[in-house]
């Protein structure tokens, strides 16, 4: 955003973008925090608390979030080779492979295909708590990629599409118990029948303005409800192709392999990082100036774009309570959801405050210990207990 905005114009500016799905917004559903309210600080984050920021690693401060969209110069970024130097005015994107008519798009070909809005909020599968800064929200424009392959022609037997990102570096590859040093692009795959859903879209803005670098200036990848990897940045091919493709970002690094008992054995299974797993945590807690034993709880889910059916929060061991969803962010199914609960008579002391989400389908976010057999930090989408003191 060039124009400083607020929350509140924001939303109502998007309520006026095509079928997004927002009509009028009451005023009380965007609470700000005000000079009634002060931040609790968390006990569980280390004091002062300093985020990881390099030149090409931003984490976001939960405890600041108040944009439904978060701003493109905030917005979490990470990537495996840092970022590709990309000449606008040369920048291609071609698509190669098993089509009829391979293409090369420069980014004002792209511009004047018709296009299409997308809220998305996603994560990185290692995003975790206690810090869960590795997610964001975003008002996406771009074109279909089924719009761009149909344009191509995929030929009967194009079963992979694979889209390679303009940055590379060396990756080991382990083959037949030994490790080789081998050069690849960054790239992730769609099966065809997923590219040609009409879901994954080819982004050329965030929040109404040209991507930023960090985000994959001028082109990336997004496949809404999944987690970040997917939504590769960068994108300067898209081939088309009958086998697997085997990139070492595809099949081999975003995976989990989990143990669950069977008949009392211990059975192994590995599987790809693929659609978000239902998360909720607690971003902030504030204290309300004009009362001091009142709290409020503030939060956000994601979730793969199952309606969510709850959020609850519990103090310490106390019983699950019912937390409101704030009603200007369930409207979009694929954007993040922010959720808010009073905590009433507030006592002195140490204190854990947590959250637990379930969708329509009847998953309940598991505990730490219910994911404790999965071997990696990879989709941990545990409940996360925050610890705080009342003074
Ligand atoms: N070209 C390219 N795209 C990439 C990556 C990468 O290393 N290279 N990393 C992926 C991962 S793991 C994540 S979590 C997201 C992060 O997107 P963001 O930086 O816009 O938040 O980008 C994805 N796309
Ligand atoms: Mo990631």
């Amino acid at each position: 955003m060039t124009r400083k905005t607020t929350r509140r114009e924001m939303l109502k500016e998007s309520a006026a973008l095509a079928g997004l799905g927002f009509v009028g917004l009451p005023d009380w559903v965007l609470p700000e925090l005000t000079q009634e309210q002060t931040l609790v600080p968390f006990t569980d984050l280390p004091d002062p608390f300093v985020l990881e920021r390099t030149p090409d690693r931003r984490i976001i401060d939960a405890r600041t979030i108040n944009d439904f969209f978060t701003p493109a110069d905030q917005f979490f970024t990470t990537q495996h080779f840092g970022h590709p130097e990309i000449d606008l005015a040369t920048y291609r994107l071609e698509v190669s492979g098993l089509v009829d008519r391979p293409l090369s798009l420069s980014i004002d070909d792209l511009r004047a295909m018709p296009s299409r809005e997308l809220v998305f909020g996603f994560e990185c599968s290692g995003n975790r708590g206690p810090v869960n800064g590795l997610s964001s929200n975003g008002h996406w424009r771009g074109v279909p990629v089924r719009d761009v392959l149909e344009r191509a022609g995929l030929q009967w037997n194009a079963r992979e599409i694979v889209f390679f990102g303009a940055d590379h570096g060396e990756v080991e590859v382990e083959f037949r118990g030994r490790t080789y040093p081998v050069d690849q692009h960054y790239g992730r795959s769609l099966q065809r029948d997923q590219a040609l859903s009409g879901e994954p879209m080819l982004a050329y803005d965030l929040n109404d303005e040209p991507l930023t670098t960090h985000q994959g200036r001028p082109l990336r990848l997004l496949v809404p409800g999944w987690y970040g990897a997917p939504n590769v940045k960068w994108v300067s091919e898209i081939h088309v192709q009958e086998d697997q493709y085997l990139g070492d970002y595809q099949a081999r690094w975003y995976r989990t392999l989990r143990g669950e008992m069977v008949n009392g054995e211990m059975k192994w299974k590995e599987t790809a990082i693929s659609k978000m797993r239902l998360k909720s945590f607690v971003a902030r807690v504030t204290r309300d100036t004009s009362d001091g034993s009142r709290h409020n709880v503030f939060g956000v889910v994601l979730h793969d774009g199952t309606p969510i059916q709850s959020v609850e929060v519990r103090i310490d061991d106390g019983p699950w309570e019912l937390a409101t969803l704030d009603p200007a962010t369930t409207g979009e199914r694929y954007g993040w959801k922010f959720f808010n609960y009073t905590w009433r008579g507030a006592t002195p002391g140490e204190h854990t405050v947590t959250s637990r989400a379930t969708d329509i389908d009847g998953y309940v976010q598991p505990t730490a210990e219910e994911l404790g057999t999965k071997l990696t930090f990879l989709e941990h989408n545990a409940q996360s207990p925050r610890t705080l003191v009342i003074g």
